[in-house]
């Protein structure tokens, strides 16, 4: 995926084939002077660590503002990192791509750059995911936050993944289920169907990690390049789980640290209800496939 600068005609992605994808990359020459200013490196345009937070989104418009912000606000006191903020939308009917395109223009910070991915169809955050990896991972990110638009996850946890992944973690995934972590707002009966469906997912899989479903992770590119994303399982929660426990299995230095995880702001939440019933089958699913491998593997 080539990042079009401001004005740039819309092109289609010949990876895409009939979705239309539409990137706009918000660095001017003016940014890219500031960049070489704040860059300690000799050559500044590769010593500057270049992350990309993907953030998938459907009917998040109410929410484009304040999250786009609020990014940048955290993004601004890491001027030493370039950030590519990528909405990943779904052609969402309440112009939630064109709203945060909007926004992306009072973007001022010089490290951060915003680009709208436009894709045809709503297929879930999965494969949403899954579509931005592949185009994002022939760019030269370092790094790869994932990120909800719904304002549930704060963005002012991403200067610790950040902190964390500068000290050479490959992988920082948050959780509600440790020490410090936890949920407001959510009623008990969400509270019991993520709690069980966590302890489930655990008794299963690497009790490593204690919040499968839970999106705000980072991955360096290697990991994710390490991790086939192209056949991991798009259905709901199980595109967490799976990607998760994947990437743990391939990841060199892990660590995890606590989310306080609030309820979305606006708009409603889009996960099937079917999901539960899915992730029942794909956990054991994903468990008899290692060990099939591991036996394999002598
Ligand atoms: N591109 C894309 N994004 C999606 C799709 N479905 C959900 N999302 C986004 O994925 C993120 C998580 O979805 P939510 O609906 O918030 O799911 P949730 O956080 O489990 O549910 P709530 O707590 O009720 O909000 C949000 O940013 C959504 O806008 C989809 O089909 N396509
Ligand atoms: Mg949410």
């Amino acid at each position: 995926m080539r990042l079009a600068t401001d004005g740039d005609p819309l092109e289609a992605d010949p990876l895409s084939g009939d979705r239309r994808v539409v990137c706009r990359d918000r660095r001017t020459d003016r940014s890219h002077a500031a960049r070489r200013d704040i860059s300690r490196g000799s050559d500044p345009e590769f010593a500057m660590t270049k992350i990309a937070i993907v953030t998938p989104t459907y009917n998040e418009a109410e929410n484009m503002g304040e999250l786009l912000g609020q990014l940048e606000q955290v993004c601004q006191d890491m001027p030493d990192v370039s950030f590519t903020i990528v909405v990943v939308d779904d052609s969402s009917p309440d112009g939630t791509a064109e709203v945060a395109r909007k926004v992306s223009r009072s973007v001022r910070a010089a490290n951060v750059a915003v680009t709208v991915l436009e894709r045809q169809a709503k297929e879930g955050v999965g494969k949403a995911y899954i579509d931005a990896f592949q185009r994002l991972l022939k760019e030269d990110f370092d790094f790869f936050i994932q990120i909800d638009a719904d304002l549930s996850h704060n963005p002012s946890y991403i200067r610790t993944m950040v902190v964390e992944s500068s000290s050479g973690r490959d992988f920082v995934a948050t959780s509600r289920y440790m020490e410090g972590g936890g949920i407001h707002d959510w009623n008990l009966y969400r509270r019991i169907i993520s709690r069980g469906g966590n302890i489930y997912t655990r008794l299963w899989l690497d009790r490593r990690i204690t919040d499968y479903t839970n999106g705000l992770n980072l991955f360096s590119t290697e990991l994710l390049r390490r991790v086939d994303v192209n056949s991991l399982d798009v259905g709901g929660y199980g595109f967490f789980i799976e990607l998760k426990y994947r990437a743990l299995q391939h990841s060199h230095s892990f660590m995890q640290i606590p989310l306080i995880l609030t309820d979305r702001r606006h708009g409603q939440s889009k996960l099937p209800k079917s999901t539960i019933f899915t992730n029942v089958l794909l956990v054991p699913r994903l468990r008899l496939s290692r060990d099939r491998k591991s036996k394999a593997g002598g």
